[in-house]
């Protein structure tokens, strides 16, 4: 754990330090915006979807350097879904990666644009020249990604869900409704690193299936993971506000299982996340690490 930790360290330095060039300041005082946008990007998550991004292309000997900008397309929409969700007319929160929140660094309505801009951008970066695949790799980047962020079966769609469970205290299926809210919201990010990193080694049905497979595994237990971490993690630590789950009355893993039929879960999904890479062999090490990571984690 500590030494999957220390790589993820030295992976995401890298990231970084390659990110910043990506986020030219412009002139005028449009600016702002790209400041908003830089502050939150920049503002130090764990970058495990760009480390997903890279290590799945690997297997295909697709190199770090070439995975870079699908890498940071991917970051950058995952920022501006944090953003958008940390808004009031969301989740309303203060703290986010330990440091304010885009709004409260910034304000509202400039916090909306640094989201629409990020959002924007990812797809701008995925379809640009600096993205050195063939048309058809990008164009098959861009759809996947805008599947897995939308409103069809995507991560605007778990979204709704989300904040829909939060007004239905009587759902009637409520174990279905919590899969598919994880398998859109968090699922679907993870799922599109997973299948960039196949899509742009050109993999094999067969090899993208097992991608596929894993990351829908890893997804559900990193959800299970959020949810237990809510309950019993340390603020300092996550960098967010905890116990809101409870608070907004969320419906979570640990509300519908309790904390060690969850914890469990978790395990469960991550020893068949692990099964479905059988067919990379030793090949995807990185890979199994990140998927205890993922239940082990402490932010
Ligand atoms: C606003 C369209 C829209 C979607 C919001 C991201 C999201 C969807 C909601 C955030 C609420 C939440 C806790 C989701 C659980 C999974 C998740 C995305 C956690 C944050 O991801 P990490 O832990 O964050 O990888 P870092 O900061 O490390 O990048």
């Amino acid at each position: 754990m500590q030494y999957f930790a220390q790589k993820l360290k030295v992976f995401s330095d890298e990231f970084n330090s390659k990110l910043k060039d990506l986020f030219p300041l412009p002139e005028g005082n449009e600016k702002k915006v790209v400041e908003a946008m830089y502050y939150s990007v920049a503002n130090g998550g764990k970058r495990l979807r760009p480390y997903l991004v890279t290590k799945t292309a690997e297997l295909f000997d697709v190199s770090a350097d070439r995975a870079f900008i699908t890498a940071a397309a991917l970051e950058c929409l995952h920022t501006y879904s944090l953003i958008h969700d940390d808004l009031p007319a969301m989740d309303n929160d203060d703290l986010r990666r330990g440091k304010p929140t885009c709004h409260k660094q910034f304000d509202e309505a400039t916090a909306i644009l640094a989201g629409d801009g990020l959002l924007t951008y990812a797809f701008e970066l995925i379809s640009s020249k600096k993205n050195e695949f063939s048309e058809n790799v990008k164009c098959r980047l861009v759809n996947l990604l805008a599947q897995g962020a939308g409103s069809f079966g995507g991560m605007v769609a778990g979204q709704m869900l989300d904040l829909d469970s939060e007004k239905n205290e009587n759902v009637l299926f409520p174990e279905m409704i919590i899969k598919r809210i994880e398998e859109m919201k968090t699922g679907r990010l993870l799922r599109f690193a997973c299948e960039a990193g196949a899509v742009m080694g050109n993999a094999s049905q067969d090899k993208y299936n097992s991608l596929v497979m894993y990351a829908k595994k890893i997804g559900i237990a990193f959800q299970i993971a959020d949810d237990v971490l809510d309950v019993e993690g340390k603020e300092e630590e996550m960098g967010k506000t905890l116990g809101k789950d409870c608070e907004q009355n969320k419906l979570t893993f640990v509300k519908l299982y309790g904390l060690d039929k969850a914890k469990q879960m978790a395990k469960d999904y991550i020893y068949e996340a692990k099964d479905a890479l059988a067919i990379f062999g030793a090949e995807a090490n990185d890979l199994y690490d990140l998927a205890d990571f993922i239940i082990e984690r402490k932010n």
